[in-house]
């Protein structure tokens, strides 16, 4: 149990040291005290905001928006706009916040996040100076703007600091800031920067297109809900302490655009085409119910397929990752309720060809030949035997035949480098599982280019 607990602090040390370095810059807008999966949504980013460096969360309903919504469930919190139960969340984090630090200790500070939650509704200003502090912050790091809806009615808090810096700075300044952000989203085009399209360097939009008359954004209730027997009951709302208590439904809609900033090794934020646990998304083609709307290649949405389980389908590329994602908010959620390191599992460490951080390797093979694959050294923080699983990810990948992997479940493997794969890409995807409970997977990514 020393040795295991040895690894485990190392592993946090180790872990927390070398991911600061290159950690997400995240600010999030939510119209949160409408549709009651805005608050569900909080639950899942809560756990998650040691991943992550948290720029802020802008609550954007008033007050009077607040009393009107019909879908409304704020569980009896005694809360009069979007900020205040906002804040209900925060502290509810705040409360589990000691058991979460020992399970990794990058989790911020209860005072940290209440001090960046702040109301961004039509006249109130607070959301607007923390967006522009964040990007005038000297850090040259983008900032990942997550909007889960301004739909109360609200300007969005990104539009109204677009506006303000466009007029009150040089055309240079103007154009330097709005560089400065990257926008995740579910409202369709233009409501987080209207007016500001061509300034905007990239757009993933979680909430579109619509299949079988509803929006993407209504997948992840269907594709998650009971994925590896979770139980959202069990699992989340019951003994699982009072921020899990505050879970409203797993509807949890605007979830997709922070599921998708999730450093897990498997994707890049930066290429939406190659997917990951949010899903795959592609560049948006002409809207016919938008003409004005943003163009070009900068705006990509949930309109991809993969092939998977025998079938070819838009839910696949979200639906192949789906245990991963809810063992893994299963397990942050047994965080909030465990006093010690050991009585809860933690994700492994996939090493790959000898690198230890979670970077996509790019790597080249000589087309024809083997490529040996390797994930020695891959750790688990409880001393858990992981399970290897190398395969291909035809999809993102420009080879369009088949690519073969010999010993695909074993830690070393060998890519046979197709003959006809010269110039081409093949997505090399290594998943390492655990046999904790619940089992945690963590993966890397290697693009192949052939030569
Ligand atoms: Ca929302
Ligand atoms: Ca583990």
């Amino acid at each position: 149990m020393k040795r295991v607990l040895a690894a485990a602090v190392l592993w946090i040390v180790l872990s927390g040291w070398a991911h600061a370095q290159d950690k997400l810059r995240v600010l999030v807008e939510t119209d949160i005290g409408g549709d009651a999966d805005d608050q569900a949504s909080l639950v899942r980013f809560l756990l998650y905001t040691n991943e992550w460096d948290v720029e802020g969360i802008i609550a954007d309903r008033s007050a009077q928006a607040f009393h009107k919504d019909p879908v409304r469930n704020h569980l009896g919190l005694p809360v009069k706009d979007g900020w205040e139960l906002a804040q209900a969340y925060v502290k509810a984090y705040g409360d589990v916040h000691h058991h979460l630090v020992k399970h990794s200790p990058a989790y911020p500070s209860f005072e940290f996040l209440r001090r960046r939650t702040v109301p961004g509704h039509n006249g109130v200003e607070d959301g607007v100076r923390l967006i522009v502090a964040a990007a005038d912050k000297d850090d040259p790091r983008p900032i990942w703007y997550g909007n889960w809806g301004s739909n109360s009615g609200a300007v969005s808090n990104l539009r109204r600091a677009l506006d303000k810096v466009k007029k009150e700075r040089s055309a240079k300044e103007y154009v330097a800031f709005a560089a400065k952000f990257r926008i995740v989203t579910l409202d369709g085009p233009g409501p987080t920067y209207q007016g500001h399209d061509d300034q905007i360097v990239l757009h993933v939009e979680t909430g579109y297109p619509t299949m079988d008359g509803g929006r993407w954004y209504h997948r992840l209730r269907p594709l998650t809900e009971r994925a590896g027997g979770f139980d959202v009951v069990r699992d989340v709302k019951k003994d699982h302490g009072p921020l899990g208590a505050l879970y409203t439904t797993p509807k949890e809609g605007d979830s997709w655009t922070f599921i998708y900033l999730i450093p897990n090794g498997l994707s890049d934020p930066a290429q939406p085409a190659w997917g990951g646990w949010a899903g795959r998304y592609g560049p948006r083609g002409p809207d016919p119910d938008n003409k004005n709307g943003p163009k070009g290649p900068q705006f990509f949405w949930a309109n991809e397929r993969d092939s998977w389980n025998g079938t070819t389908h838009r839910d696949s590329t979200a639906l192949r990752w789906a245990v991963a994602l809810q063992n893994d908010f299963k397990a942050r959620l047994d965080w909030c309720v465990s006093d010690h390191f050991e009585k809860a599992n933690h994700e492994p460490a996939p090493h790959c060809q000898g690198d230890a951080s979670r970077k996509v390797l790019r790597l080249t093979a000589a087309a024809g030949k083997p490529l040996p694959l390797s994930a020695a050294g891959s750790t688990d923080p409880d001393g858990h035997r992981l399970k290897y699983r190398w395969f291909v990810y035809p999809e993102p990948g420009s080879y369009a035949g088949q690519a073969r992997i010999r010993d695909a479940n074993s830690r070393d493997a060998v890519l046979e480098e197709p003959a006809d794969a010269a110039g081409k890409t093949l997505h090399i995807i290594l998943e390492a599982t655990d046999n904790g409970e619940p089992p945690l997977t963590r993966y890397r990514r290697i693009v192949v280019t052939g030569k």
